[in-house]
């Protein structure tokens, strides 16, 4: 086995939407830094999730010199907010509206590795294993980890944890140093990718049957999720009772069934780790916090950490200027907890107002007049727009 030392400025553990954006603005500013995976870059090119970049994510791309590279086109700016298969549609345009772009995170992932490997020549080091993180603030840090070749260790100034909520850079930080704050919405979302286009508005059901939503994936594509028991599992949803219960709850008998590619359970909860750093170590993305896929502002979340933080990292680096890195927690962690709340407030919302026996009638019916203010009130849909689009 061969034993490998090599130095870099900045390590990032994690090649998914965050570690990967960060790589690629860090590369773009000359910032040299590795990336550590642990899976194949095939396996990272088709893992499927989220789907629109929203608009503050998209003039931060532009900022970057990024977005023609990494963005698809404009995304359907309308909401179709269904009760029992009665439609409204919510209009996220206006004169002039910022808008988000499509690009579902596959897509994103994959123009950001054609970018950064292919383009850059980016130092990205998949299926790595045993990945180690010495961050003691005796000398600089140190990253460990062995792939086929070997063992390997690399000497860097600044580690970048953008390694999921199952990583190891928040499970490297000693105990006491992180709270943790969450919230267990007590049901599930069965995502199920299909073999068929959202043929009108997206959509976010409400019904006395359970929550329905159709997002689209492309142009032959779309994904709909259907809350769930926790305790679900595919053998509860075979193909037949998703499309039942997609007719059911849509109130719609005229839906066909199609393929169904995949399907997915997802526990509802909001999780936040604070503060997002130690010592030389920085997190990032679901490394730091979850939110509910409700509100669509994980991935985007994601991206406005590593904004922050590669700003942050290039003043200390070619500036010798800590300042906005020490910052970088207090900095970020308002807009996290706003759009957590957002995103609690969407869950509650959605669900509640559908089948009584989740959370009773007296918060079906408050939740129900939550959805109409939307409508009838201009100050209500200005600030739902403005959460949609980022920008609160
Ligand atoms: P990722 O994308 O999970 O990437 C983490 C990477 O770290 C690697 N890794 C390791 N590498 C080395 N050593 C280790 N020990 C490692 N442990 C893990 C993993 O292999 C992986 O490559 O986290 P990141 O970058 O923080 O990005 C977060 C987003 O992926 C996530 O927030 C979104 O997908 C959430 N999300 C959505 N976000 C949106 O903004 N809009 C949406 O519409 C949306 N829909 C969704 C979603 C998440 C979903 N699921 C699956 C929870 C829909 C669903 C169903």
């Amino acid at each position: 086995m061969v034993s490998n030392h090599t130095e870099t400025s900045v390590v990032v553990i994690g090649g998914g939407v965050s570690g990967l954006t960060l790589a690629t603005l860090l590369r773009k500013s000359g910032v040299a830094c590795a990336v550590l995976e642990r899976r194949d870059r095939a396996y990272v090119e088709v893992r499927q999730r989220a789907g629109v970049v929203e608009a503050r994510a998209v003039r931060m791309f532009e900022r970057w010199g990024l977005a023609d590279k990494l963005l698809g086109g404009p995304v359907a700016q309308t909401i179709d907010y269904r009760v029992n298969g009665v439609g409204r549609i919510f209009n996220l345009g206006g004169d002039n509206a910022a808008q988000g772009r499509f690009c579902t995170q596959q897509m994103l992932v994959n123009n950001l590795l054609r970018e950064l490997i292919d383009g850059m020549g980016g130092d990205v080091r998949f299926s790595v294993a045993d990945v180690t993180i010495q961050n003691d603030g005796d000398g600089r840090p140190r990253v460990g980890y062995s792939d086929s070749q070997g063992s390997h260790a690399i000497v860097c100034d600044y580690i970048v944890g953008c390694d999921g909520d199952r990583g190891v850079s928040r499970a490297s930080i000693p105990d006491g140093v992180l709270t943790s704050y969450s919230h267990e919405f007590g049901y599930a979302w069965l995502a199920a990718l299909v073999e068929a286009p959202v043929t009108g508005h997206p959509i976010m059901g409400v019904s006395d049957h359970g929550f329905v939503a159709q997002l689209p994936r492309g142009p032959q594509r779309s994904r709909y999720y259907l809350q769930c028991a926790l305790s679900d599992g595919p053998e509860d949803w075979p193909d037949t009772r998703i499309w039942d219960e997609i007719r059911l709850r849509l109130d719609d008998d005229r839906i066909e069934n199609a393929v169904v590619h995949d399907k997915d359970f997802v526990p509802l909860r909001s999780v936040v780790h604070a503060p997002m750093q130690y010592r030389n170590l920085f997190l990032a993305g679901d490394a730091a916090h979850l939110v509910p896929p409700t509100g669509a502002k994980g991935m985007n979340l994601a991206l406005y950490d590593v904004d922050v933080l590669a700003e942050a990292l290039l003043s200390a680096v070619r500036d010798q200027n800590r300042t906005a890195l020490d910052r970088y927690s207090d900095t970020v962690l308002p807009h996290i907890w706003t759009y957590q709340d957002f995103s609690v407030w969407m869950t509650d919302t959605m669900h509640d107002a559908g089948d009584p026996a989740l959370h009773g009638e007296f918060r079906r019916r408050t939740a129900r007049a939550r959805l109409d203010t939307l409508f009838d009130s201009p100050a209500a849909a200005g600030l739902h727009t403005d959460y949609q689009r980022g920008v609160v």
